[in-house]
């Protein structure tokens, strides 16, 4: 037995609800619409494949099937999330009501196993102003453990000031938002699609890290100091890039290049390191956990699976066997998670 719980921290399910309503954007939506959808979910819908039949079963079970699946690889707990792009393909209305209902029915499924599970709250960007509302009432009265977007809402990010009220709340209520990817967005899709790009393989790390990329252009952290930012997949290549970033953020401060682009408080490297945390989610390799650990803390980096659409059991033993302490193990399998999503 370890010194530590596993504690897996971005772990999707999804409602028989939400797929059916994405078989209707499918069904309805000309294909340009918008073509990461439909790579995406057109093929974990329609694919014959054993991935996608496995994948198809395991989203929206929140019962026996994954219990066994956890006790088969050694996870206690599962911080369970919307699966991409959750409610965001939706109109407004139904976007908003999706939101309540899900986050209604993980609630549910908490409440039925209280040490095996713990969830984020879906809500709208479409309608910030009823997502504030929903994050606020799932994290008061469902005891959900924060917000989750699934990055661009139909090409939009949250660096638009319209999304504001959204981190008003996540701040107030001290909670922090996962930004989860999703495909790029049909402005940015085009070059990724012809060799297979758009995906997990590459395409969801290029928009999930401009996304955080434009919040901290933007000077999101200036006007919310105490926002509370997680990536997963090692933070989407960003630790990589702290060194460039800072380097030409102030070449182009000091030569006024972009109006969009202004000083800044603090370093972009310092948002990247005081505002934000991070998961291991599909980057189950010790040379990009190390180095992550080494950039950003031992406080900062914490496991995530990605279950189901990385079940792989084999990967827990990667991370047991990292050359660091059994104190910095329970750090990065539990106490992160525990301190920062309040476990
Ligand atoms: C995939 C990967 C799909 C991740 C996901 O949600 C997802 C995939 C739709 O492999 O197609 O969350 N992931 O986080 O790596
Ligand atoms: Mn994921």
């Amino acid at each position: 037995m370890p010194a530590y719980k596993r504690i897996a921290t971005e772990e999707a399910w999804s409602t028989p609800e939400v797929l059916k309503g994405y078989e209707k954007v499918l069904s309805t939506k000309p294909a340009s619409w918008d073509p990461g959808f439909l790579s995406l979910w057109g093929h974990y819908l329609h694919s014959p494949s054993q991935r996608a039949l496995d994948l198809r079963r395991r989203i929206v079970d929140l019962g026996a099937e994954r219990i066994a699946d956890m006790d088969a690889s050694g996870i206690d707990m599962q911080l369970l999330m919307l699966s991409a792009p959750g409610v965001q393909v939706f109109d407004a209305g139904t976007a908003v009501s999706l939101s309540v209902e899900t986050n209604n029915q993980v609630a549910e499924a908490i409440r039925k196993h209280p040490t095996r599970y713990c969830g984020l709250a879906a809500f709208a960007p479409q309608d910030p102003k009823a997502a504030a509302k929903e994050l606020e009432r799932a994290v008061k009265k469902l005891g959900l453990k924060g917000g989750l977007v699934n990055s661009h809402t139909m090409g939009e990010y949250l660096d638009d000031e319209k999304f504001w009220e959204i981190f008003e709340a996540a701040e107030s209520l001290d909670v922090p938002i996962y930004i989860h990817p999703q495909a790029p967005p049909p402005a940015m899709i085009g070059p990724y699609l012809p060799r297979g790009l758009d995906g997990a393989v590459f395409g969801f790390a290029a928009e999930t890290g401009l996304h955080a990329m434009r919040m901290v252009f933007g000077g999101v952290f200036d006007r919310f100091p105490k926002l509370k930012i997680v990536l997963g997949h090692l933070g989407e290549g960003l630790p990589f890039w702290h060194f460039r970033l800072d380097y030409m953020h102030a070449a182009i401060v000091r030569s006024k290049r972009y109006p969009g682009a202004g000083p800044l408080k603090r370093k972009p490297s310092d948002y990247l390191k005081e505002n934000f945390w991070y998961t291991t989610s599909g980057m189950q390799w010790q040379p990009a956990i190390l180095f992550c650990q080494q950039v950003l803390g031992m406080e900062r980096v914490m496991y995530a699976m990605d279950y189901p659409y990385q079940f792989a059991p084999e990967e827990v033993k990667v991370t047991d066997d990292l050359p660091i302490s059994d104190a910095d193990k329970k750090k990065l399998y539990q106490g992160n998670a525990e301190e920062l999503f309040g476990i």
